[in-house]
């Protein structure tokens, strides 16, 4: 409780962070965007990780309004380093848990994040678990078209560990797989199968018209084996960590 009041306290300061991760284009070498991830610089314990207090936040609703402050720094900061970078244009993926997409007026809320920011909408993905395709209800499927519709990108977040179906995937509008990175680690393997899923999660999504990103890559031959396969984007601290905005900026402007 103590720490749900100070989670509730911190989101009123606008003491929360972000920090950013860049996604590589494997065809050009360049930082097209970033994942944004949150960070509570909490005044005694530290640095929390999203982990010990993302599940806190979701048990409680914190997470609806935590979730539309995360969207709207995240969107207020890609317009702020596209336009310093002359109108070059920059991809934000934002994290967002299923309570959030549960709000019967979540659309509304990213309509208004947009425009209160000036983001354009195809600038940003909402990146979602598959536990959001598992609730397969009416209202799920509508809410999703309509952010379609709005001309976001539609991300599954850890791709490949969930429950989803392929024909779930058919059925939603979704634009790009995340392969998770417990597919990514095991490509320096030895064991028969472990480059295969990995292999057919490219060859999956390049067959439904999706984009695919990989998650998690550490080493080059991690890499080497990804780009082979054919797929479009990667994140992994073999390019960078999750770093504060100041750092992501300069990354951004390097172009790499
Ligand atoms: O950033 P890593 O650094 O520790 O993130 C851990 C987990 O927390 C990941 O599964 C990530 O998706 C999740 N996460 C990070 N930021 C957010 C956020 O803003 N919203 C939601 N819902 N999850 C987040
Ligand atoms: O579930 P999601 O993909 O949103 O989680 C992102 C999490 O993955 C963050 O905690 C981030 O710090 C972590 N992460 C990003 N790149 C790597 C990596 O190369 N290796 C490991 N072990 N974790 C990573
Ligand atoms: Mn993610
Ligand atoms: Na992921």
């Amino acid at each position: 409780l103590e720490l749900e009041n100070d989670l509730r306290d911190a989101l009123e300061r606008n003491a929360l962070r972000l920090h950013y991760q860049p996604t590589i284009d494997l065809d050009t070498n360049e930082v097209i965007g970033f994942e944004a991830l949150v960070r509570w610089p909490h005044p005694t314990r530290g640095m929390i990780n999203p982990l010990d207090f993302i599940p806190l936040a979701e048990a409680t609703g914190l997470i609806v309004p935590l979730g539309k402050w995360v969207l709207h720094e995240a969107c207020r900061q890609a317009v702020e380093w596209s336009t310093e970078a002359g109108g070059r244009p920059l991809k934000m993926s934002v994290n967002v848990s299923v309570r959030q997409f549960d709000q019967t007026d979540f659309a509304e809320t990213v309509v208004a994040v947009l425009a209160e920011t000036g983001m354009s909408a195809d600038c940003l993905c909402l990146e979602m678990t598959e536990s959001v395709l598992m609730t397969d209800t009416e209202a799920n499927l509508e809410q999703l078209v309509r952010l379609k519709a709005l001309g976001l990108t539609l991300a599954i977040d850890d791709f490949g560990t969930g429950y989803s179906s392929l024909a779930y995937l058919r059925r939603f509008p979704i634009d790009t797989l995340k392969i998770d990175r417990s597919f990514v680690e095991r490509l320096g393997g030895v064991l028969t199968g472990d480059t295969a899923l990995t292999d057919t999660i490219v060859r999956l999504g390049k067959s439904l018209g999706m984009a695919t990103v990989a998650e998690g890559i550490e080493e080059f031959g991690q890499l080497a084996a990804l780009r082979e396969m054919g797929c479009g984007f990667a994140q992994g601290y073999y390019f960078s960590r999750p770093v504060p905005a100041a750092e992501a900026g300069r990354l951004f402007m390097e172009g790499a």
